[in-house]
C-alpha cells in the first residue's frame, strides 16, 4: 500500500496490513476452510518492491496446506506489468492467480472467475457466467467491482466497475465473492438470502472506513442451500476519528476525558472546532503532544480551531527589555489589523512564543 494521504501513518499500516495477512490463513486453517478466495488489490499497485512482495510470500509459505486463489482487481491489474507475473509467485504451489474467466475446480465447488481486464469496464463484469441450475456442484462467482445500485452512500459512485447484484438470480450461482470496497457488507438475492458480500480489507487502510479489518468463513452445505457468511476480525489495528467543539478552559478537561476513554485506539484523528484562549494553548499543546505518546498515530487538525486573545493580554506587558516590548506592541497592533484566518493563527503564534519565553528571560 502506498498510504497516500496517511501521513506518518503510512509506515505503520503498510507494515501491520502485511502482518495481519497472517490472521486470514491462520483462521482459514482454525475453521477448516477448503480454500481461500482472495478478491483482488491484494496490492495497491503493481510497481510495489520486492521486499514487500517477499514478506507476502513469506506469509503465504507458512500456510502451505490451504489452497489459495487470487482474482487482481484495478489496483494489482492483470497485464504485462502485473506483480503476479513476478517468478517467486509462480513458485507458490498452492496460490494460483487467476487470470482468465475460465472455470477454476476448487475442493467441492466450481468458480467462475471475472477477472478486471481494465480499470474502466462499463460492461457487466458477471456478464460472461454462464446459467449454472442445471450443472451439479456449489458455483461460486468471483469478482472485483462495484455492486450497481447498492453503493455504501449515496454521493459515490463508481461505475468503472460494475457488478449486476441480477447475477444471481440470472445464474443461478450459490454466492458471489467480492472485492473492491473496504468495508464489509453482505447483500441478500430476490428471496432475502444473503448471496453476495464483500469481506471488505483484512486491515482497515484509512480514518473514516467502516466494518473494515475483516475476512469472511462462508459455508455452502450443497448447491442452492443459503450460504452461511461469519465475519471473522483480521485486523489489528484500532481507529477513531472524532470532532472536538472547544469553548473554554473547561473544554481542555473534556477532551481529557475524551482522550481516557480512547486510551486504548491505536489510529486517531481529531479535529477541533472552535475557540481556545490563548492561555490556554500551551496546556492543549502539552496534552497533545503527551497523547501522541500513547496512540500508534495522533493526528490533529486544529486549523478550524481560532486562537483568541482575551483583553487581559491586550495590555502591555513589561517584559522589562524594550526590543521585548515593542515586539509585543508590533504584534498586537498586526494581530488587530489582521484579518486572513491564517496569517492570525501564526501572529498569535508568535505572541503565544514572546509571553512565554519573553516572560523566562525577564525573571
Ligand atoms: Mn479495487
Amino acid at each position: 500500500m502506498k498510504g497516500g494521504g496517511l501521513g506518518e501513518a503510512g509506515p505503520i499500516v503498510r507494515e501491520i496490513r502485511i502482518e495481519s495477512i497472517l490472521n486470514v490463513l491462520k483462521s482459514a486453517q482454525e475453521k477448516n476452510a477448503d480454500f481461500v478466495l482472495l478478491c483482488g488489490d491484494i496490492f495497491e499497485h503493481n510497481m510495489v518492491s520486492q521486499e514487500t512482495v517477499k514478506k507476502v510470500v513469506a506469509i503465504f509459505n507458512q500456510y502451505p496446506r490451504i489452497p489459495i486463489y487470487l482474482l487482481p482487481g484495478n489496483h494489482d491489474i492483470l497485464g504485462s506489468d502485473c506483480v503476479y507475473n513476478r517468478a517467486i509467485f509462480q513458485r507458490l504451489k498452492h496460490l494460483t492467480i487467476i487470470t482468465t474467466d475460465d472455470v477454476v475446480e476448487v475442493v467441492g465447488a466450481t468458480l467462475h472467475p471475472c477477472p478486471v481486464l481494465s480499470k474502466v469496464t462499463a460492461q457487466d463484469l458477471t456478464a460472461r457466467i454462464p446459467n449454472v441450475r442445471e450443472t451439479d456442484g456449489i458455483h461460486i462467482g468471483v469478482a472485483h467491482g462495484s455492486l450497481v445500485g447498492k453503493f455504501p452512500s449515496s454521493n459515490w459512485e463508481d461505475t468503472a466497475l460494475p457488478v449486476d447484484p441480477s447475477c444471481i438470480e440470472r445464474t443461478g450461482i450459490d454466492y458471489l465473492a467480492l472485492g473492491h470496497w473496504h468495508s464489509h457488507r453482505a447483500f441478500d438475492d430476490d428471496r432475502g438470502v444473503p448471496r453476495i458480500a464483500y469481506s471488505g480489507t483484512h486491515e482497515q487502510t484509512k480514518f473514516g472506513e467502516d466494518d473494515a479489518g475483516k475476512c469472511l468463513l462462508v459455508e455452502i452445505e450443497k448447491k442452492g442451500d443459503p450460504p452461511k457468511i461469519d465475519t471473522i476480525t483480521t485486523g489489528k489495528l484500532t481507529w477513531t476519528s472524532d470532532e472536538f467543539e472547544m469553548k473554554d478552559s473547561s473544554s481542555l478537561d473534556e477532551l481529557k476525558r475524551h482522550f481516557e476513554a480512547i486510551r486504548d485506539i491505536d489510529m486517531v484523528r481529531l479535529e477541533l472546532h472552535g475557540e481556545l484562549p490563548l492561555e490556554l494553548k500551551e496546556e492543549l499543546e502539552n496534552m497533545l503532544e503527551f497523547q501522541a505518546t500513547i496512540h500508534k498515530n495522533l493526528r490533529v487538525k486544529s486549523e478550524s480551531l481560532n486562537i483568541t486573545v482575551p483583553p487581559e493580554l491586550e495590555t502591555p506587558f513589561d517584559f522589562g527589555d524594550p526590543i521585548l516590548n515593542q515586539t509585543e506592541t508590533y504584534l498586537k497592533e498586526s494581530l488587530s489589523k489582521e484579518t486572513d484566518p491564517g496569517q492570525r493563527r501564526i501572529i498569535v503564534e508568535a505572541l503565544a512564543h514572546l509571553q512565554r519565553y519573553g516572560r523566562e528571560v525577564g525573571s
